[in-house]
């Protein structure tokens, strides 16, 4: 149409549709005109949340002018695309990070601040997007900012959950739930999409005919459907949310029954209400299956959608589409995928099954058994009924293949099968992930050989191993450095000449050199301090503790879990405790200060976490306020721990505990992001911690306990030979069922855990190293040069654990794509 305009038309287009500027009266003025037309407010009733409100629209104006001529752009070259399917996005906050992405922060922060405001407490008014567990979902995270960093042409699909991940409150030292009902007031970084609509359909049954020419044919005649529902936000995340379609509205309401029609809305809408709560363990409910039918489906219809614009040929769209799982959760899209080329578009089963096995690849993040993803068969049915017979016609013809490489082994059969022969039977998705897909890849080096030699080792034995590849995790250093540690981001800055680093980690080598400068070190510690000053401001305004600054930080924050040993840890704290209990005041004049810092969500169903917790805040209550302790140990639960908490406490660690049993933390990101900002780690031969141990080197970082090889045996030995509990491990317990911490008897069950031969998670096989590392802790931290020298290097040494890293092995390696550099056209 642009073509038929008269030059004078297209002049007046061109010429406001300019940019706007960045000079600060420019962003007053935008600013001053959401308030007084979008919020419809005047300046003597604002608040610090509506000044929030008002910048966040003129920050997206922003974002969407240089996200449209992007999306325009690339629309014309017509790339092969990355699909990043994931059930969690764990965002956080946006409004600093797009700010200081954009180059915009001071002149905003000046803009602000002359109109009345304060830019910190402006950030501080927006809510969490928390729309995720903990690791899993903060990795979409990281890797969606790495995409569009480094220019690939990427969207990432998942739901627009009503609820996020609960808020925690500490009550009487339990953990209680509040709903997370984050959209209470309009979230200004997504942008509805109500012209993309699709219908999503559930049960029914399915339709066998003859075509015309004797072939068989399939067709899902759906009981029910719902519709799905765009919303974009501007980096690039496509979010779908559920509402009852029109047409079975009408039905019901026909049929003179308004009740059910009403009835029938409101299980529609249910379906993207709320994120399950759990990490690491399976909770097999309908709702949840329906949610990844419903996002899958909807996710591959729009993938589809978009391929079928440029007219190419089926065998072309493994060329045009890459589509990544986010563990099993969306495995389903391998069966939906290749129900619509061979139901739909008609293709024949052995073409489509090529098609969709180039399409896919799967991302495994756990190798414990309770995570491993099983749905019932008969629910399936119900709901899924013509996707069961392809899940089983998939099976069928694998099995034969297997049974044709090798012949007459009915065990390796059972076991690779995707169906479980359980009562009832169970299908395993993730064995269905690894045959619907070309590329399989584990989330750090130790964890890729690990599912190679255990959970999936009959496939590598079919397959081969090529087909298993190891992708190191990583975290953005935009969000993890930059914005959560902004001075020390602008000292690297400073002392490397330029912040190239931002967006090429390994720079950061640079300041190895700088370790070795005292008046650098002394510059470095300060900031470390800053950040721990505000740190124990946090923890005064949320628990009511006091901290010293000055104190050894020590933190560990994740979510709560037996395999992590949170247990483990406030049982050396109790250790401690009792140690400096027996001391005379002369020796306690040598104690090194520590301030021990917990912080994480347990599953609300999870009795044995939420015990955890409950320990940690009675054990707190006793050690603060024994007179005889003082300040040399202060133990602290810092509630509600979410992605802007994190960016306050990871900066401020001086070392942080990444202590899982050997082979059991996948990989683990928090210790990139502590190793990071400069503080030390002690941890175990697990996951990530091993390949930080490689980079930094043994000088930076405090490793103890058993390895992952070892662990099998020790918990043989253990139940076989009564192996005796380690006896300072005796000691505490015996002082917790002393009633040292409240009534013993509530954590009866907690301390049952270590009964000798059901210790699953080695606890009292690692406690003596555990505790001598923590004794070499304290003695490097005496040494505050040398300290500050460790600490230079961890962050210098850092560079691979750029999620840049991460992502453009993936593209290279398993999406075969590439980037796309969009040029600024200075346009709308
Ligand atoms: C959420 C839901 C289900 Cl059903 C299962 C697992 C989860 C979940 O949150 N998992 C998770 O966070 N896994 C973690 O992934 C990280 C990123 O790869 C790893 O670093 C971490 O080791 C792993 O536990």
């Amino acid at each position: 149409e642009k073509a038929k305009w008269p030059k004078e038309t297209i002049e007046l287009w061109e010429r406001l549709s300019k940019k706007e500027a960045n000079d600060v009266e420019t962003i007053e003025k935008s600013i001053v005109h959401h308030v007084t037309t979008t919020l419809a407010r005047a300046a003597y009733n604002m608040d610090n949340f509506s000044a929030y409100q008002a910048v966040a629209l003129s920050t997206r104006d922003r974002l969407i002018s240089r996200w449209n001529e992007t999306q325009g752009q690339l629309s014309k070259v017509d790339p092969k695309r990355v699909y990043y399917l994931s059930l969690e996005f764990l965002l956080g906050r946006s409004m600093d990070n797009a700010l200081l992405n954009m180059g915009l922060k001071d002149k905003y922060g000046e803009g602000i601040k002359r109109l009345g405001f304060n830019m910190e407490d402006v950030i501080e008014s927006e809510v969490d997007a928390a729309l995720g567990n903990g690791g899993l979902g903060r990795l979409a995270a990281c890797y969606m900012d790495s995409l569009a960093t480094l220019d690939y042409p990427a969207w990432g699909y998942g739901l627009r959950y009503n609820y996020g991940i609960f808020q925690q409150r500490i009550v009487d030292g339990y953990q209680t739930e509040y709903p997370d009902y984050w959209l209470n007031f309009d979230n200004p970084w997504e942008l509805p999409r109500l012209d993309i609509s699709i219908q999503i359909a559930f049960g029914g049954h399915v339709q066998t005919t003859q075509d015309e020419y004797g072939v068989t044919r399939h067709t899902w005649i759906p009981g029910s459907s719902v519709q799905a529902i765009a919303t974009e936000n501007c980096n690039n995340i496509r979010l779908w949310r559920s509402k009852p379609t029109k047409a079975f509205d009408l039905t019901s309401f026909n049929e003179g029954n308004y009740e059910k029609s009403v009835e029938d809305a409101t299980n529609a809408e249910k379906i993207t209400s709320v994120l399950y709560p759990n990490d690491n363990t399976m909770a097999g409910k309908e709702l949840r299956l329906k949610q990844q039918y419903f996002w899958t489906a909807a996710s591959l219809h729009d993938i589809v959608r978009r391929f079928k614009k440029s007219m190419r040929e089926w065998s072309d769209f493994p060329d045009q589409v890459a589509i990544q799982l986010n563990d099993t959760h969306p495995t389903l899209a391998i069966v939906e995928l290749q129900r619509l080329l061979v139901d739909e578009e008609l293709l024949s089963w052995d073409d489509a099954w090529e098609i969709v096995t180039k399409t896919f690849a799967f991302t495994n993040h756990t190798v414990l058994p309770e995570a491993m993803e099983k749905w019932s068969v008969p629910m399936f049915e119900y709901l899924l009924p013509r996707h069961l017979q392809i899940i089983f016609d998939i099976n069928l013809f694998f099995l034969q293949k297997v049974e044709k490489k090798f012949p007459n082994d009915r065990g390796l059969l059972n076991r690779m099968s995707i169906i479980e022969e359980a009562q009832p039977q169970q299908i395993r998705m993730a064995h269905l992930a690894v045959v619907g897909s070309h590329k399989v890849n584990g989330v750090a080096a130790l964890h890729s050989n690990l599912i190679k030699t255990t959970i999936f080792k009959d496939f590598v034995d079919y397959y081969g191993e090529d087909k298993f590849v190891n992708k190191t995790n990583g975290i953005t250093p935009r969000r993890w450095l930059h914005q959560a540690n902004p001075q020390l981001s602008a000292l690297i800055t400073e002392a490397l000449g330029n912040d190239k680093w931002l967006k090429n980690l390994s720079l950061l080598k640079g300041l190895n050199a700088k370790a070795e400068d005292a008046a650098f070190r002394k510059k470095w510690m300060t900031i470390k301090r800053a950040n721990k000053v505000r740190l124990a401001q946090l923890i005064k305004d949320r628990c009511d503790i006091d901290v010293s600054p000055d104190a050894l930080f020590d933190i560990q924050v994740k979510r709560i879990h037996e395999y992590k040993r949170q247990f483990m840890n406030i049982l050396a704290v109790i250790h401690r405790y009792r140690t400096i209990k027996s001391m005379t005041a002369a020796q306690k004049a040598s104690v090194q200060p520590r301030v021990v810092i917990f912080g994480g969500k347990a599953a609300p169903g999870y009795y044995i976490a939420k015990l955890v917790i409950k320990l940690i805040n009675s054990v707190a209550a006793v050690v603060n306020q024994d007179p005889a302790v003082g300040d040399l140990l202060k133990v602290v639960f810092v509630p509600d721990y979410n992605v802007s908490v994190a960016e306050i406490i990871v900066p401020a660690s001086d070392i942080s505990q990444h202590i899982s049993t050997a082979g059991t933390e996948a990989s683990g990101t928090s210790n990139m992001k502590f190793v990071l900002n400069g503080g030390l780690i002690i941890g175990t031969l697990d996951g990530a911690n091993i390949e930080i141990l490689e980079e930094i080197g043994e000088d930076n970082i405090f490793i103890f306990g058993c390895m992952a090889h070892e662990v099998e045996d020790l918990r043989h030995a253990q139940r076989y030979r009564g192996v005796p509990m380690d006896p300072a491990l005796q000691g505490v317990i015996s002082a917790i069922e002393r009633g040292t911490f409240e009534d013993p008897k509530i954590f009866q069950p907690l301390i049952s855990t270590l009964t000798v031969g059901k210790d699953f998670y080695l606890i009292s096989a690692d406690f003596a190293s555990y505790i001598t590392a923590n004794q070499q802790v304290d003695a490097a931290y005496k040494n505050q040069e040398e300290w500050s020298k460790k600490s230079i290097r961890c962050t210098a040494n850092m560079g691979k654990f750029s999620s840049d890293r991460s992502v453009k092995e993936y593209a290279d390696e398993i999406w075969n794509i590439k980037p796309y550099p969009v040029e600024d056209e200075g346009h709308l």
